[in-house]
């Protein structure tokens, strides 16, 4: 296929805008990409689409999603708004203790049609790749139906899906007041199952009060890399366990939310390269008031992502445009960080090395906006400008 006419903004370095561009794919990967003017003569009778000056970036990547689970949250949001906090809820046995009990009584069949409706607003917003956890199933059964749910959803639909398990995201009822055993009982043996066969691409915690603590999260971080996964860390999003600084120092992907982590924390990841992942929708959701220090990861070269956490308690937002937006208004991200944020540093969050960027050799997913420049993916608020989607060198339509 041969795009023509478009303004290509490749991520490479920047923006890497390039003016009246063309794309030429084959397969699922780029095979060239520069001004229209240089195209190679060898391309030029390839099945041309017009892009008539539209915005062409890499396809997004929503790197942190949990869009498997059963019923949704609206009373608790009404609860909340009623003056209980996100804490209070999750003590009296609500939050997401309610979409453990829902997600274990759901078949198969309605967590995947429930989880392709969430995939589709995703889809329609611009991503062509999706990380999914599990995490509201808890116990080892639940736990791998919700990854069999997730692997499937790429056999429906042309995302590319990556799956994580977080086993290790809530205690469950069973296990009130016994976290070490649910670890060694649930979490831990999970993990080797949901690995031997082959439903998993890495392992995520949450370190927090209401949840695990670090010695917890090491045990298990431990397991998952005798099995040679890679780890990440929902990390300080409520306070400040030190969880970025274990997870860095175990050669964390990414470590997640981090509004309460401190200057450790930051230099631990900066020497490691670990990912911020950048949560607005769940800073927004639970009116959260710390915001990440986002100029310190800026001085410390901390590469930022930004994703929904697409979740049924704290973040039930599917787009990432407008976790961008609010990435850039809330925490004063800059449009290009943001863009970043949901390619080339999302790709990274992922471990992936073969997308976020547009170049030879990449996979061509791709997205056609009615933009001219970039900038005005972050600049309207809960607009989807799409126009056209490419994946693996496909035009989905
Ligand atoms: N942090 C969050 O914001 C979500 N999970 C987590 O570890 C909340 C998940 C939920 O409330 O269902
Ligand atoms: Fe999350």
């Amino acid at each position: 296929m041969l795009l023509t006419h478009a303004t290509v903004a490749t991520m490479t370095e920047g923006y890497g805008l390039i003016d009246d561009a063309a794309v030429v794919t084959e397969g699922d990967r780029i095979a060239w990409i520069g001004q229209m003017c240089d195209l190679p003569k060898a391309h030029h009778a390839l099945p041309a689409h017009d892009c008539a000056g539209r915005l062409v970036t890499p396809g997004l990547i929503d790197c942190h999603s949990h869009i498997v689970f059963g019923g949704h949250r609206a009373a608790e949001f009404e609860m909340r708004l009623n003056g209980a906090s996100y804490e209070e809820v999750a003590r009296a046995g609500g939050g997401i203790l309610s979409t453990v009990t829902a997600t274990r009584a759901a078949s198969e069949a309605d967590l995947l049609a429930s989880a392709l409706a969430r995939a589709d607003m995703m889809i329609a917003a611009g991503a062509t790749t999706i990380e999914v956890k599990s995490g509201y199933g808890l116990t080892l059964e639940d736990e791998l139906k919700m990854l069999r749910v997730a692997r499937q959803i790429a056999n429906h639909r042309p995302l590319r899906v990556l799956t994580t398990h977080l086993a290790a995201h809530a205690i469950p009822p069973e296990y009130k007041g016994r976290s070490d055993d649910y670890i060694d009982e649930v979490a831990i043996p999970s993990l080797h199952t949901a690995h031997a066969q082959g439903l998993i691409d890495a392992v995520d915690a949450f370190c927090e009060g209401i949840a695990f603590s670090p010695a917890q999260v090491a045990r298990l971080f431990q397991a998952a890399k005798s099995m040679g996964l890679p780890i990440k860390l929902h990390a300080e999003q409520l306070s400040d366990l030190k969880g970025a600084v274990l997870a860095a120092g175990m050669g964390a992907l990414s470590c997640d939310h981090v509004e309460y982590i401190s200057a450790d924390g930051v230099a631990a990841m900066a020497q490691v390269g670990t990912v911020a992942v950048i949560l607005p929708g769940a800073f927004y959701t639970l009116r959260e008031t710390q915001s990440p220090p986002i100029a310190a990861f800026r001085a410390a070269g901390v590469p930022m992502a930004v994703a929904t956490d697409f979740n049924p308690g704290s973040s039930p937002i599917a787009s990432l445009p407008l976790a961008m937006n609010m990435a850039c208004t809330l925490f004063r991200m800059t449009p290009l960080e943001a863009l970043q944020g949901t390619t080339v540093h999302a790709a990274r969050a992922l471990g992936l090395d073969d997308s976020g960027t547009l170049a030879p050799g990449l996979r061509a997913d791709l997205c056609l906006w009615d933009a001219s420049h970039p900038a005005e993916l972050s600049y309207r608020i809960g607009a989807t400008p799409l126009h056209t989607r490419i994946f693996g060198g496909r035009l989905d339509a």
